[in-house]
């Protein structure tokens, strides 16, 4: 019913951006957790989001930071001869020239051209995906090194400030206003005894031995959309939190959703483990991807990027649970403790596996910087 509603909602606000010719109904598409994406059909296909108004504050703000980064890339991609349409995201403007539509009950519509003759993986398939997606997500950072960072809106302040999120989760314990806390103590314990992971980034960044860049910031591989005949990375989608940020955590989050053996929200643990093979793969592609701009501490940084990640995720996951899942998009009961369970096997076993995964990048900035 609610789903139904939506649709109608979607389309009375395609009505709003001005295309000529024949649509038909918006379709629900994809399998974002946070805004409501539509597949629009017509002579040409578009994508339409109703923007999440909970978590975007400021959504214009937000279109300013999307419409300047897309902006900037279309210049880039044109020098460079690559085809615009396809290679970034594009923004059709509201038919008063707005970037979004604002909807009769304050929601925020808005259209993008749908990247064509492409797919975006919710899981590894190939391997060799994974390392493409490496690849393009690496360049995509080396594209924004010489973006003003200064011009862009922090669209979610300290998104992944982990020691500030550390304390809104002791805070959802404390409060427990589901009364789920007591369900679910071995993961509460699990969380609080790793408090200096939720740490150790901010530290270096705040001692300047990291530097701050524009980055990504959700690096899931089904944020990028893969040519489905190539298999290259073409375009990095979901731009909603690209900010200053730490090169490790784009790189961290990717490992955290993609080096998994299992999905996010498996509920089989004995599936869940860190595919050192995949890690490997990913490590070249992302420092060939950013083109050799990564500092010596960053490539030190990316194992604890993996970790810090992952940590983050499963305690945002785990406050959700306990908070009565507010933020992220839920499709059955306990769907975040399941994915807040399968994080927190991963950095189990990165654990059990540190020293390999930090050979692992030594071996391959050794190679790279021959
Ligand atoms: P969310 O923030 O909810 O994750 P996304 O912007 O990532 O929303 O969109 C959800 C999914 O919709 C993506 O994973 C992708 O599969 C699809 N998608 C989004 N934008 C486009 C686009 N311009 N072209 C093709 N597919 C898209
Ligand atoms: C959300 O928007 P989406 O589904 O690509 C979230 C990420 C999490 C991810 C976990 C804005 O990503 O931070 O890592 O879910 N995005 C936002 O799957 O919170
Ligand atoms: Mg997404």
């Amino acid at each position: 019913m609610e789903d139904k509603k939506l649709q109608e909602r979607a389309q009375e606000a395609i009505k709003h951006f001005g295309l000529s010719g024949e649509l038909g109904a918006p379709k629900p598409w994809g399998n974002g957790h946070i805004n409501d994406t539509f597949l629009v059909e017509g002579e040409t296909r578009y994508i339409l989001q109703r923007m999440n108004k909970n978590i975007f504050t400021k959504p214009l703000e937000l279109m300013e930071n999307i419409t300047g980064v897309t902006s900037f890339l279309r210049d880039k991609i044109q020098k460079a001869g690559g085809d615009v349409m396809r290679e970034t995201l594009t923004v059709i403007p509201a038919e008063d020239g707005s970037s979004v539509y604002q909807d009769d009950q304050g929601d925020f519509w808005r259209l993008y051209y749908m990247i064509e003759d492409a797919v975006s993986y919710d899981r590894v398939e190939k391997e060799q995906d994974f390392y493409e997606s490496a690849l393009a997500f690496g360049n995509f950072q080396q594209l924004l090194s010489d973006y003003p960072a200064e011009s862009l809106h922090e669209t979610i302040p300290g998104f992944h400030d982990t020691k500030a999120r550390f304390q809104v989760f002791c805070q959802a314990v404390e409060q427990d206003v589901c009364g789920r806390a007591k369900d679910v103590q071995e993961e509460i314990r699990f969380c609080k005894e790793r408090e200096e992971v939720a740490s150790a980034l901010g530290e270096l960044l705040a001692s300047g031995k990291l530097p701050l860049r524009v980055t990504h910031n959700d690096t899931k591989l089904n944020n990028i959309m893969m040519d489905k005949d190539t298999g290259k990375g073409i375009c990095v989608i979901d731009l909603d939190t690209v900010m200053p940020g730490l090169a490790v955590h784009d790189f961290g989050d990717a490992i955290r959703f993609g080096a998994s053996t299992a999905a996010e929200d498996e509920q089989d643990l004995s599936k869940v483990s860190c595919d050192l093979h995949l890690f490997e793969l990913y490590t070249k592609g992302f420092l060939e991807g950013c083109g050799g701009k990564l500092t010596e501490m960053e490539i030190a940084m990316l194992p604890m990027g993996a970790k810090v990640m992952t940590f983050e995720c499963g305690m945002r996951f785990l406050t959700d649970y306990l908070q009565g899942d507010t933020y992220f998009k839920i499709h059955r009961e306990g769907h975040n403790l399941d994915r807040c369970r399968t994080q927190f096997k991963l950095v189990a076993d990165m654990e059990k596996k540190w020293q390999e995964m930090e050979q692992i990048v030594k071996d391959c900035a050794g190679v790279f910087t021959k």
